[in-house]
Formats: structure tokens, sequence, C-alpha cells
């Protein structure tokens, strides 16, 4: 009798072992830390929730775009792209550690003067912003090119800032963007 206790104590044991380690692969455990918004520029125009700025919007033909037929085109009368915009707490109950900016640019000439920007805003008042250039990523116009740019927020942010991701091409000619990705790490 106490031997057959002690072998269904065993197995019931061993069913707890095997079902919380089929629970928690690692894998689930970095995607809990992260928020990956993608936007590849198809239905900009029907206004999706946190992006502005949708008049930069185009289809293209020569060149194409990178995905479908819309990318965001940027020029001397565009400086500013396609730009996401959200509050902290919108997000998620905590304040993200980092953010990545990914996705694919298209220049139409070498090292222009381009660069991501992400901004932090206090309501109205800017409270932090930082550039990350992709001049000599871009040397060869022409093609489209992956890029990546990462933001720390090493100053402390507050749930009710908002953060603002957007290219800046102060090179007066054609750069495109598009298959945008967005990485915020907790
Ligand atoms: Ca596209």
């Amino acid at each position: 009798m106490k031997k057959l206790f002690f072998f269904a104590a065993a197995s019931m044991i061993m069913a707890a072992c095997s079902n919380s380690g089929s629970k928690a692969p690692s894998t689930d455990q970095a995607a809990q830390n992260e928020i990956v918004i993608t936007n590849d520029l198809e239905n900009a125009k029907g206004v999706i929730p946190s992006w502005y700025n949708d008049n930069t919007v185009v289809a293209m033909t020569d060149p194409q775009a990178h995905s479908g037929e819309y990318a965001s085109m940027t020029n001397d009368t565009l400086q500013y792209s396609y730009f996401y915009r959200e509050i902290v707490k919108n997000l998620k109950s905590e304040n993200p550690k980092s953010v990545v900016y990914s996705g694919w640019v298209y220049t139409t000439v070498a090292n222009p003067n381009f660069a991501i920007i992400c901004n932090i805003n206090n309501d109205t008042v800017r409270y932090d912003w930082k550039a990350n250039p992709l001049d000599k990523e871009l040397s060869e116009p022409g093609k489209w090119v992956e890029f990546s740019a990462m933001f720390a927020f090493d100053k402390p942010l507050q749930p009710s800032y908002e953060i603002g991701l957007v290219a800046w091409n102060q090179s007066k000619k054609n750069v495109f963007l598009d298959d945008l990705k967005i990485t915020f790490i907790y």
C-alpha cells in the first residue's frame, strides 16, 4: 500500500514538472518583453491609429515600392516622413527601456543628410530627442537598403510622455521608406 502511494505521488510530481516545463518556452518570455508594430504602408490612406503624415505616402512605380504599391516619400518639400507617435502608457503599463525603428529605405542620392529621429514630448514641450543618421548606410543610390536605428530611453520616462519616430530628410532629394517596424523593448 505504501509503495503504491509513493508511485502515485511521484507520477503527480512528474506531471506537474512536465506541465510547467511546456508552458514557458524561452521565445514566449522574450516576446512578452517586446511590443512590435509593423506597417507596410499599403493601408496608410485609411488612417491607422498612431500614424501621421499620410500625405507623404505615395503610390510608386519607378522606382517600385519595397512592398506592394505604397511607400513614404521625403524630399525638399516633405522633410518629415510618415510619422509614428504614441503615449507611453497606451503601449503598456510599464515604461520601455528602448525602441528599435527598422525598415527599408531607398535613396536617389549617395550619402543623403537623412536621419531617423526619436522625439519624446511632455505634453507640448520637447523633453528629449535623438537622431540616428543613415547617411553612411546610404552610400549607394538606386536600391532598397534595410536600416535599423536603436534608441535607449536613458532619461526617465513618465507614463504621460509621447514617443515619436520619424525620418528627417535634409538632402532635398527624394528618399523613400517602406515596411516599417517598431519594436519597444521592456
Ligand atoms: Ca509598401
